[in-house]
């Protein structure tokens, strides 16, 4: 099964901007499709290093679950070997 991790990122955050409910809907957005939300700046170095973080971090348990579900199959996939023959040989 593939897996993708998704961030939204307001980028450029050092400019100030005078609509109060962007924030508010860039958020709502981020959680409806479970997104990882992060406010950053190139400029003022702002979450850049956070941010990069945060991938290392998600992908690496991204691949962690997945090697745990590998081993889920793997313990199915020999148990219905051994149902069908009710032998391991
Ligand atoms: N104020 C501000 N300007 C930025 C930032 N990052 C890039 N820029 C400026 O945005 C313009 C486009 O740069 P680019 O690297 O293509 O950034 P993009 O707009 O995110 O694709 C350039 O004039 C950059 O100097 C930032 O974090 N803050
Ligand atoms: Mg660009």
């Amino acid at each position: 099964m593939s897996k993708c991790l998704k961030f939204v990122l307001k980028t450029k955050c050092d400019i100030k901007n005078d609509n109060e409910n962007l924030l508010k809907d860039i958020k709502k957005y981020a959680n409806e499709i479970d997104a990882i939300f992060f406010e950053t700046s190139a400029k003022d170095n702002i979450n850049i290093d956070a941010l990069y973080q945060s991938i290392c971090f998600n992908v690496e348990k991204l691949k962690l679950q997945d090697d745990e579900a590998q081993i889920r199959i793997n313990r199915i996939e020999n148990q219905s070997k051994y149902n069908s023959s009710n032998c391991w040989c």
